[in-house]
């Protein structure tokens, strides 16, 4: 290890770069980049900062200003991180052509402790003047970040600027703030996501003159000026005014400085008082393009809607679901049933072969990025990956909750695997499947009543040993399975007899 990282080191020395290369193994380390933030750092284990509580009187740890450099996290966890602070995050701000990329965070605590302070996890504002090309990728953060009254406050970051990309980044967890990812994004953002609670009821202050109420929460973004692509967001978003699932409110400066979304999507649960919308609260005029929302949309004002609340822009070749929204109509977009969303033909113009994924007739459409959603297919609670028969619902005939009806060569499959387990001792083996396979003999020949009897035996011997031959979870098993038989068989009795 020792003699990668001299090599490593001296690659960097040697590349023709004036930048030195600096370890970091711990929260101090972590926090002095702050004496040097122009050169290149790498984490080279998971880092503790629980004692960050301690830190600075209470205010935790200070965040890194005016970083410059290169931080490559290796996908090293950085646990309990707090700081309680005007303005909180790991980061202060960045400039240049900052790189941050390849970090995780457990348990982050952020606390912005003023009504015009940022905030978020990772980064409390996102650019500096002049800056050139920001990078943060592959970022994922679990946390609480809490805003009080404030504007741009988000779970992974608070504000970026238009010099700002981020992509394959995700936070999870709670938010008082204006955004689940982000509060205010000037930039880019692609393949990224957003899975928790945004609680915007706290947002006071007025997001400017193009709006006509104050408040701005959104799942993903609170207030976008920037470019979203392949992104989503899930949980449950509570606001004031301008409140969407996805984003609050999709801001308009110019035609080319705008909120654009294309190929995103929100499942959150929306609620908020007017201007409330599964996708969008406010879009002042961005763009629309290939996006859907399935989330229950509740307000109790005007322009609560089903896509979008209010809307000034073009929504193009974007949907959602009339049934699980619970509204009918929107500013914007066009409403479908939950089957109609479920079919890859509803989405007319959407690119399923580079972002787009369905599994036709069982999901709604995901992106290509993200893992397939696991399915029940047949509905029986055994998950498609786990279901021997995928296509059958078993559910009440599936003592051993293998996705299949319980049938008597599967009780006899059973027996076998379970002294193969060693839950039953292998002496027994003989006795209890001839027992099985009298009743299957009977049952071929329409004897029914000796089918039962012979389930009966068997359930008797496995009483008998239980607890010694049999384990107790072996015998519980055995005779679940063998009740679900006994049922079955006398349900092919004629009506009125019985054995
Ligand atoms: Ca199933
Ligand atoms: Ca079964
Ligand atoms: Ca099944």
């Amino acid at each position: 290890m020792r003699q990668i990282l001299i090599f490593l080191v001296c690659t960097v020395l040697f590349s023709g770069s004036a930048m030195a290369l600096t370890l970091v193994e711990n929260c101090v380390d972590l926090q002095n980049i702050q004496n040097n933030p122009t050169e290149t750092y790498e984490i080279v284990n998971d880092i503790d900062c629980s004692d960050t509580i301690n830190w600075n009187s209470g205010s935790g740890f200070s965040p890194i200003g005016g970083f410059t450099g290169t931080l490559e996290g290796n996908n090293y966890v950085i646990s309990d991180l707090y700081i309680n602070r005007t303005s909180a995050g790991m980061f202060g701000y960045l400039c240049g052509s900052a790189i941050i990329r390849n970090v995780r965070f457990i348990n982050a605590t952020i606390i912005v402790d003023s009504v015009y302070g940022d905030g978020g996890v990772l980064l409390s504002e996102g650019g500096c003047v002049p800056a050139s090309n920001i990078i943060i990728d592959n970022i994922y953060a679990e946390g609480n970040v809490y805003g009080g009254a404030n504007e741009y406050v988000g779970g992974l970051i608070g504000r970026v600027n238009r010099e700002v990309t981020l992509s394959n980044s995700r936070f999870v967890g709670y938010v008082e703030g204006a955004g689940g990812l982000i509060g205010q994004n000037d930039g880019n953002v692609i393949n990224s996501s957003f899975n928790g609670i945004v609680n915007g009821t706290l947002i006071t202050i007025n997001a400017g003159p193009n709006y006509d109420k104050i408040g701005l929460t959104g799942g993903f973004i609170g207030w976008n000026f920037g470019t979203i692509r392949n992104s989503f967001s899930e949980g449950t978003v509570t606001g004031l005014n301008n409140v969407g699932g996805f984003v609050g409110g999709d801001e308009y400066v110019n035609e080319t400085w705008r909120g654009e979304i294309f190929d995103s999507y929100s499942t959150a649960d929306v609620t908020g008082l007017d201007y409330v919308g599964g996708f969008i609260g406010y879009n002042v005029g961005g763009d629309i393009v290939n996006s859907y929302s399935t989330g229950s949309v509740f307000g109790s004002g005007n322009y609560v809607e089903g896509l979008v609340g209010w809307n000034n822009g073009a929504i193009i070749n974007s949907y959602w679901d009339t049934e699980t929204s619970g509204q009918n109509t929107s500013a914007g977009g066009v409403g479908k049933t939950t089957v109609e969303m479920m079919q890859q033909t509803t989405f007319a113009g959407w690119d399923f072969a580079d972002s787009w994924r369905i599994e036709e007739g069982l999901s709604y459409p995901y992106l290509k990025w993200q893992t397939p959603p696991v399915l029940d297919s047949d509905g029986d609670g055994i998950n498609d990956d786990e279901d021997n028969c995928p296509l059958e619902n078993a559910l009440g005939f599936d003592a051993d909750l293998d996705g299949c009806i319980d049938t008597l060569s599967g009780l006899a499959e059973m027996l076998e695997a379970l002294v193969n387990e060693g839950v039953i001792e292998e002496e027994l083996q003989n006795s209890l499947l001839s027992k099985v396979e009298n009743a299957e003999k009977s049952a071929d020949k329409e004897n029914i009543c000796a089918a039962v009897n012979k389930l009966e035996a068997l359930i008797n011997q496995t009483n008998a040993q239980r607890g010694n031959k049999i384990s107790d979870e072996a015998a519980d098993l055995i005779i679940a399975y063998a009740n679900n038989l006994i049922a079955n068989l006398l349900n092919q009795l004629p009506s009125g007899e019985s054995c």
